[in-house]
């Protein structure tokens, strides 16, 4: 008999991942996504066979974490054996501007989940991953950051995420749930949303590199970031669905890095050397051989409470999971510019056809 599993945010960087790893292991993968008025699967079109041509292991349902009912009548047909809690507004910065709607989908969604299986009498069949997150340890305690590290989150987001941790735990403990929490670093791909840093700053890079852009915008740039590769990240996500007995686990690369060593690598790939003056809003990122400002820093982009310093400790995760991060950060940034170099490619080519080209800068 196949397994069964049920991801929300299929749609988003990480449930792409996870749904191509679970059907190459076999499985059965249904995924829930959002009605939109424009298509929102081209991340996971490729993994998606016509239903007319053949048999079918991915399934889509139209959902939303905001949306008991729905919930509950999607995993009574799904009947899954493992639900991937992976939707949520992912982003912190817009947590701060849409604070309740982060709290109902990222806190109360979890609830709604873990309620629906609770509710459905799956309680000893369906086992419970929830994307929990580094955001949790906000203001820096300890480093590096482990299991035990004591949670103080500075965002909304990660508010929300707090609720989401605890009452994974509690439904652990109250219901003898197998439910528990991946509490992953930053993770990273050239699947990784535009408006997240690293993206940004890959897909600006190949546009400044191929004359598309000629500035790029940024907020903090001394944050650091223990940044991983999302393909390695959902791999702890199977991992820990598949232990004797349910616990939360810390997913990181053990390493960190500033947002501006980030911005020198991504740079480097295109062989420009970038040369930092100035301080604070004020500070400035040139080119050494031309003296053009690539890189501005925007006061927009700052956090009304930052993060200031991640860096976690994975050592639970590679003794009890045998889980290791594959690719380096130079790898990481290397595959995510040669990615948006060949979109910005398409770009010029479209522009150099008379097509115009949209400008999407965040
Ligand atoms: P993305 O933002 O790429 O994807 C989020 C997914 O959630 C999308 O499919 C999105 O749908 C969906 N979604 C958003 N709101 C709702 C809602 N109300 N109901 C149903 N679906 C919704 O995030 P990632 O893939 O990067 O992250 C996956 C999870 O892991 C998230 O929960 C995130 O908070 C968490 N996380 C991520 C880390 C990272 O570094 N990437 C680190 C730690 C935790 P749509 O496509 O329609 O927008
Ligand atoms: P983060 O990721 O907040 O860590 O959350 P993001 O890439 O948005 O920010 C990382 C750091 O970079 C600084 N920064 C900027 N960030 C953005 N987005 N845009 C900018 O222009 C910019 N300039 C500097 C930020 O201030 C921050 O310090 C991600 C999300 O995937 C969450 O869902 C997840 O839980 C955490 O990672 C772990």
């Amino acid at each position: 008999m196949k397994k069964v599993a049920l991801i929300t945010g299929i749609t988003g960087q990480d449930g792409a991942y996870l749904a191509e790893l679970l059907l190459s292991k076999g499985y059965i993968v249904h995924g829930i996504k959002r009605r939109s008025s424009m298509f929102n699967t081209d991340r996971i079109d490729h993994l998606y066979q016509d239903t007319h041509e053949s048999a079918v292991n991915l399934f889509l349902h139209y959902g939303d974490l905001t949306d008991s009912t729905n919930l509950i009548r999607i995993i009574q047909q799904v009947q899954p054996d493992e639900i991937y809690n992976l939707a949520a507004q992912s982003h912190v910065q817009v947590s701060f501007e849409m604070p309740e709607y982060t709290a109902n989908s990222d806190a109360l969604g979890t609830l709604r989940i873990l309620e629906a299986i609770r509710i459905l009498g799956l309680a000893k069949k369906t086992k419970f991953y929830q994307a929990s997150t580094s955001e949790l340890y906000g203001l820096v305690q300890e480093t590096p950051q482990k299991e035990t590290t004591p949670f103080y989150p500075r965002s909304p987001y990660a508010v929300a995420k707090l609720y989401g941790y605890w009452i994974t735990v509690n439904y652990r403990e109250a219901y003898g749930m197998y439910a528990c929490s991946g509490i992953l670093f930053n993770h990273e791909s050239p699947l990784r949303g535009e408006t997240f840093v690293t993206r940004k700053i890959t897909r600006a890079v190949a546009r400044i590199k191929l004359g598309l852009q000629s500035k790029l915008y940024l907020g903090n740039l001394d944050a650091k970031r223990d940044w991983g590769y999302a393909k390695d990240y959902v791999e702890a996500m199977w991992l820990i669905l598949q232990q004797e007995k349910p616990e939360d686990f810390v997913v990181a690369t053990g390493q960190t890095h500033k947002v501006r060593h980030f911005v020198e690598a991504a740079l480097r790939e295109v062989d420009i050397e970038v040369e930092w003056q100035g301080s604070g809003v004020n500070e400035k990122g040139f080119d050494r051989a031309t003296g053009k400002v690539l890189v501005e820093v925007d006061q927009r982009y700052f956090r009304p409470t930052e993060v200031d310093l991640l860096l976690g400790d994975p050592t639970k995760a590679q003794k009890k999971l045998g889980w290791q991060p594959k690719i380096t950060l130079a790898e990481l940034v290397s595959m995510m510019v040669q990615e948006d170099l060949k979109s910005a490619t398409r770009d010029v080519l479209c522009e150099k056809n008379g097509f115009e080209v949209r400008q999407y800068n965040e």
